[in-house]
């Protein structure tokens, strides 16, 4: 275990890349997906289960954790993996994103963002420095910068505005976060969906010279093929020995997509908000579990899955608990499409490894459209 954070790039495969970054928390295998547990746990998941199915890390929020239980809270009670109990490596977000989508009354200016939290409307204000504070007391291993990101379509001037300020305030977070060996601080790039600007930000943010790189402002309205001809944009613009996170992403397709243009890290709600839903992702596409079709079908999700939730349950069992909204429903669910994305995750790494993604890729998208009813 590395006493400083570092990334190698171990394998590539095309635009693909097989990765390892270490720190003193633990290694993490990219191609990565990081599960979202956001206020400190991964809902409807023991921390033993998550880790069960493969995760290297979890992301938590700076935005909902400074509300409750507050980020000081947090930090007497030992910090963020001592409370939720995860020793492993945890990148926050920088709270930005989450204030723009979660709470009333929000001002942003040069200095910040100030707003009413959404839980018991206190006035709060959330700065550059005050974000990396905030990310240190909960003792993050991968902190954010503080960026503003803009929702899809937007106009030119406005999209610039905010990628702009967004590099000043990524130079406000390098200051605070200060030199700190065992953790890392990424910059995000911005530039909605602008060439030029994604460019120009993804050029400034790799002459700061930080540990790693986000591509943010994706996935927020736009069609699936701009998102990946900015990613086309970007990747080559962004240092090729730092890891790259594309924010909020996705679907299993965009994460292959994204893999083959060179991303490294993803986090999102879909697999635990959708097993919540009554939605299984498995290796031969989405089951609506909710569906009477699955009233009196005795088979797994997938007899071949080491995941108990995907071998050993009936559809006709997953369907009754997600009917009479039991929370065991939503539990199995989210342990089944956890290990889904983590399975696929792995496959893509061994894929990259033998230098047979772009074949590999093609088979498993050919799974998901093939069904198995
Ligand atoms: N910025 C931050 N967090 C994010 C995003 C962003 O642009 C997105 C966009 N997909 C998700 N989460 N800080």
């Amino acid at each position: 275990m590395s006493q400083s954070f570092t990334f190698s790039v171990l394998a590539t495969d095309g635009k693909a890349r097989r990765g390892e970054i270490s720190m003193p928390r633990g290694t993490i295998r990219t191609p990565a997906f990081m599960p979202v547990g956001t206020g400190g746990t991964v809902k409807a998941m023991y921390m033993e289960q998550v880790r069960g199915v493969g995760a290297d890390i979890i992301l938590g929020n700076t935005y909902h954790l400074m509300l409750r239980p507050g980020a000081e809270r947090v930090a007497r009670l030992g910090g963020l993996h001592e409370f939720a109990r995860w020793p492993w490596p945890i990148l926050t977000d920088s709270g930005g994103f989450q204030v723009m989508s979660l709470s009333k009354l929000r001002k942003l200016t040069e200095t910040g963002v100030t707003f009413r939290s959404h839980v018991d409307g206190v006035r709060y204000e959330l700065t550059p420095e005050r974000s990396i504070e905030i990310q240190g007391l909960l003792d993050s291993d991968i902190q954010m910068q503080l960026d503003e990101c803009v929702a899809l379509p937007a106009e030119r001037k406005e999209i610039e505005r905010a990628m702009e300020m967004s590099l000043r305030w990524a130079e406000r977070c390098k200051a605070a976060f200060g030199d700190q060996p065992g953790k890392a601080m990424f910059g995000i790039v911005q530039g909605g969906d602008d060439a030029a600007l994604r460019v120009r930000s993804a050029q400034a943010l790799a002459a700061m010279d930080l540990k790693g790189y986000a591509v943010g402002g994706l996935a927020v309205g736009e069609p699936q093929a701009v998102m990946l001809e900015m990613l086309d944009i970007t990747c080559p613009e962004l240092p090729a020995d730092k890891p790259r996170y594309l924010m909020g992403v996705g679907t299993p397709d965009d994460i292959l997509k994204s893999v083959a243009r060179g991303i490294d890290m993803f986090d999102c709600v879909m697999p635990t908000r959708a097993g919540r839903h009554g939605l299984a992702y498995t290796r031969r596409g989405k089951v609506n579990l909710r569906n009477a079709r699955h009233a009196e079908d005795h088979r797994p999700l997938d007899e071949e899955s080491a995941c108990p939730a995907t071998r050993d349950y009936s559809r006709a069992y997953l369907h009754h608990l997600v009917r009479s909204q039991e929370a065991l429903g939503a539990m199995l669910l989210t342990w089944n499409n956890l290990a889904y994305y983590q399975s696929l995750m792995q496959d893509i790494r061994a894929a990259i490894e033998a230098r047979n993604f772009a074949a590999r890729a093609a088979e498993i998208t050919e799974g998901w459209a093939r069904g198995d009813i």
